[in-house]
């Protein structure tokens, strides 16, 4: 990678709220089919990594990233006293929080989903304690990702009863964050599958849908991953843009993934340059300004030293784009296709805005001719020819 001066317009800074997670960065390269090809780092070194890539707003992590399930008293306040010091030095902080609820085999049929009811009961209690890790350090989000809520098959749960029990679980733990005074925002992540076969709430509108029957609505949001609605070949940005509009749009998984494949949490841009920039824009048009989690590995040949270089990448196409974004918003060509292409008709545009017996009988009376209307032209190839070049570096 060209060296890093201070010139360099896609050098990050933490006002950026760029985050990566203990277990993105400290994955050691792990798959289905192999163990490890590097190193683990203990919290505190993966903070230090990311110290090292420079830039980085923040570390986010699950419960058992930082202190393992069977840690000892004494063991977990050695592993908090190094992170903590960690975080000072680097003045990295912890935005957001989440538990782990899918790793042990406890989880192995669901975690608030469980036909279970003892294991239900250990989810919400182990995600009560995760909350008090998450919120000693500082953390504001709170992510729920069902990894192990779904199934195989259809014979095992009624589905209906799943949604019931997820909602009680939800209702519990926003009573317990408004009792502790934590003042958490909850951020719904959706997956379709992997590691279960279906996973309930499988696209980020599961949970747009699940929000409003919730007891405290306001509270809740969601975290869209990139990866998630595309492995499933969905537009992602799409998805966003829902949440968005809805003020929903709490938190964000940046990273990349090929449609129909396996679940691979590719480096965000990696691979879908066009999806990439068009979410880029989306979010810088709508100026969102939560954290922006890079939820990636990087790739099983990396040592640590391209491992950093995984964690800049992410950074610096985020950046890339983000010019690319100025650039799109002030072309004069790309600007005045889209004013041509966008016809308004106020006189129309207010009879159609909100229903009234008058505002019907004059629409029903307008003189629209759909044969004339077909007509107009739409330049959609020169638009998005112009999109090609303008990322491609020749515009
Ligand atoms: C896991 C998953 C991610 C979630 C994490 C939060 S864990 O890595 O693949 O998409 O965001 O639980
Ligand atoms: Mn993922
Ligand atoms: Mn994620």
């Amino acid at each position: 990678m060209a060296k890093r001066t201070k010139s360099d317009p896609y050098v990050p800074t933490p006002a950026d709220r760029f985050t990566f997670g203990l277990w993105t960065v400290g994955n050691p390269g792990r798959d289905p089919f192999g163990g490890p090809t590097r190193p683990t780092m203990t919290p505190a070194e993966i903070v230090y990594t990311l110290g090292e890539a420079g830039g980085v707003y923040g570390v986010n992590f699950h419960d058992n990233d930082l202190i393992p399930i069977d840690a000892t008293d004494a063991e977990a306040a050695q592993i908090k006293k190094d992170f903590r010091k960690a975080l000072r030095e680097t003045k990295i902080k912890v935005p957001m929080a989440t538990t782990n609820l899918f790793s042990d085999p406890v989880f192995k049929d669901g975690a608030f989903t469980s036909n279970d009811a003892e294991v239900r009961a250990y989810a919400i209690q182990k995600t009560m304690n995760a909350m008090e890790l998450g919120a000693d350090f500082g953390a504001k989000t709170y992510v729920f990702w069902g990894g192990r809520e779904g199934t195989e098959s259809d014979a095992t749960k009624d589905p209906t009863i799943a949604v019931k029990r997820f909602r009680e679980a939800i209702n519990f733990l926003c009573k317990y964050n408004i009792d502790r005074k934590f003042g958490y925002k909850f951020a719904f992540e959706a997956k379709p599958n992997e590691p279960r076969g279906h996973m309930y709430f499988s696209v980020t509108g599961s949970y747009l849908a699940l929000i409003p029957t919730l007891d405290h609505p306001d509270m809740c949001g969601v975290n869209p991953e990139f990866a998630h609605e595309s492995m499933a070949g969905l537009n992602f940005v799409h998805h966003v843009a829902q949440a968005l509009e809805a003020g929903k749009l709490f938190h964000i998984d940046l990273n990349d993934q090929e449609f129909g494949r396996y679940d691979q949490d590719f480096r965000f841009g990696s691979v879908s340059y066009k999806a990439a920039f068009f979410l880029c824009k989306l979010l810088t048009d709508y100026k969102y300004k939560g954290p922006k989690h890079f939820d990636s590995h990087a790739y099983r040949q990396s040592d640590r030293k391209d491992v950093i270089e995984f964690a800049r990448g992410s950074m610096r196409s985020w950046k890339i784009l983000e010019g690319k974004v100025e650039k799109f918003n002030k072309d004069r060509k790309i600007q005045s296709l889209l004013k041509k292409i966008n016809r308004g008709n106020a006189k129309l545009e207010n009879l159609t805005k909100k229903f009234s017996k008058a505002n019907a009988k004059a629409l029903l009376e307008a003189n629209l001719d759909r044969v004339k209307l077909a007509k107009k032209s739409l330049p959609y190839e020169e638009l998005d020819q112009l999109v090609f070049d303008l990322i491609m570096g020749v515009r």
